[in-house]
């Protein structure tokens, strides 16, 4: 790597403007940096989300400055957020750093967060430090105008297979936050636990959520938890979108309530990691009435757009009824006011209109069903893209890695980050990618490190394809910006992977 001021591991050393990952729109470097002091004021609009904003930043910034940094609505000397009209769009941004302070302007509050995210990137990285270091607090100086390439730039932790906490939660969407990602996709539902309260069945969560993957004791959220983890999202501007796994992949709600059962007898609580055997009945009313039962009551707890009815590996549901499964439980979705999204297969029954089908196939996926998928999107259907060879983080980097499965080969971090989501399945209408999104999984994943451990550095790659424009994928200079952040996750006891494809810093960061 070249020397420059921003080699990792220098104290004080001052990040470039160009370091910044996702890679802004544009970026226009000068000379004069701005210094954060113990004088700085954060001088917030009269607007409540930014005032709000201007806290969340100067909670960031306060421990390791040790400086007192007010949120005041004036002030001179400081950093400026504000909402202006602009060519922003929902969420872009501009941040213009120099002598005289920092002013980030943005038309939407989220455009406001995501520039205290790339404000964030221009401070040294002991910044991101939870106690005083000595500084100085130096902002590079330029000019950052920045926009996002697609509305859908995701994560999805399957709190199924092995259960998190709230807490635990929390600590992935700040991560998630950091590089832009807005959208948290909880897989909240699997054979091995259902992880969240339902009134009108309560033995979901209590009995079905009551173990895990290997046997441990799971649990589940109640709905104030859960609305909980919907508020924090939103306090850093990601939408949650709840996944209910219907109608396979359905153990923990067939061991409930034995009247979901085709032969009305439940089955025992599963703890393995096989999948496609559970399913439930197609033929019986009472299964209409439960999912109607489910989805009003998360539909009532979520804020956002889109209700995620899964709709994967239904192995052991007959063609037939998987499309008539579809057929009724669609409709269900836009009743309590959501959209509905599915994996990719839901493109074998009848899409609705307006539906998203999120695309988890390989290159190696059959002809024939990427044709249906490409079918489904020329009608209409927008495709959010999970390629499982590209951005599952539950695979293995290498053959050596201690956690994660290896079905979709191994996952290095240049794998991750250099492929095109316009062009991964080929004749796609323009327009029908709406994003990406990086899943999850945890069969093989037990804990937060585990979690950090596979996500880092691969989720920030995944945030920039969906983030930064088409033309800006260069892995030899994606690299060096990435390297240039391990030094931010070491500031925020982050786990995280030192693949060997990128050049961390010499003294091994
Ligand atoms: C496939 S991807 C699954 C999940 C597994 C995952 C493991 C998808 C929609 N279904 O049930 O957890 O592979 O990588």
């Amino acid at each position: 790597m070249k020397q420059h001021p921003s080699t990792p591991g220098l104290p004080g050393s001052l990040p470039r403007l160009d370091h910044v990952v996702p890679a802004p729109a544009s970026v226009a470097p000068s000379e004069t940096p701005y210094q954060i002091t113990r004088s700085t004021h954060i001088v917030v609009d009269d607007s409540p989300e930014t005032r709000r904003t201007g806290e969340y930043l100067a909670r960031i910034l306060r421990p390791s400055t040790g400086y007192r940094l007010p949120v005041t609505t004036h002030g001179a000397d400081g950093i400026r957020l504000r909402l202006a009209e602009g060519p922003f769009g929902a969420e872009g941004y501009r941040l213009d750093s120099g002598q005289g302070g920092v002013t980030v302007t943005a038309a939407e509050p989220a455009g406001l967060f995501h520039g205290v995210q790339t404000l964030r990137q221009l401070l040294p990285a002991a910044v991101e430090k939870d106690t005083v270091q000595p500084g100085p607090w130096p902002v590079a100086g330029g000019t950052v105008e920045d926009s996002p390439r697609y509305g859908w730039r995701g994560a999805m932790l399957d709190v199924s297979r092995h259960f998190f906490t709230v807490d635990q939660v929390k600590r992935f969407i700040d991560q998630l936050a950091l590089y832009k990602i807005n959208k948290l996709h909880l897989h909240l539902t699997d054979d091995q636990g259902w992880r969240i309260a339902i009134d009108s069945w309560p033995r979901l969560a209590t009995h079905g959520g009551s173990t895990e993957v290997g046997g441990g004791p799971g649990g589940y959220y109640t709905k104030a938890q859960y609305e909980e983890i919907v508020r924090y999202a939103a306090s850093r501007y990601l939408e949650v979108v709840p996944e209910i796994d219907l109608p396979g992949h359905t153990n923990a709600a067939l061991a409930s309530y034995a009247e979901l059962n085709r032969d009305g007898v439940a089955p025992p609580l599963y703890t393995g990691t096989e999948v496609g055997f559970s399913s439930l009945c197609v033929g019986k009313e009472i299964t209409y009435d439960f999912v109607d039962d489910v989805i009003r009551e998360l539909a009532a707890l979520t804020p956002g757009r889109y209700l995620h009815i899964g709709g994967d590996e239904a192995d052991s549901t007959s063609h037939e009824d998987y499309v008539k499964f579809m057929d009724r439980v669609q409709p269900v979705v836009a009743k309590y006011g959501k959209t509905a999204v599915g994996w990719h297969q839901l493109t074998g029954a009848t899409p609705a209109k307006g539906v998203l089908a999120q695309y988890w196939g390989l290159d190696s996926t059959s002809a024939e069903e990427k044709a249906q998928v490409v079918k489904a999107a020329q009608g209409g259907t927008g495709l959010i893209l999970s390629p499982a060879d590209r951005v599952y983080l539950d695979m293995k980097y290498t053959k050596d890695t201690p956690l994660g499965l290896s079905w979709a080969g191994y996952v290095e971090v240049r794998r991750s980050y250099d492929w095109d989501p316009e062009a991964y399945v080929p004749g796609l209408p323009a327009g029908a990618v709406r994003g990406v999104e990086a899943p999850l999984w945890t069969e093989a994943i037990e804990n937060p490190g585990h979690v950090e451990y596979m996500a880092f550095p691969r989720l920030p790659g995944v945030a920039e394809l969906g983030w930064s424009a088409a033309g800006t994928r260069d892995w030899e200079r994606y690299k060096v910006r990435l390297a240039a952040q391990a030094e931010r996750w070491n500031a925020l006891g982050i786990e995280w992977y030192r693949s060997p494809e990128v050049p961390w810093g010499s003294d091994g960061r």
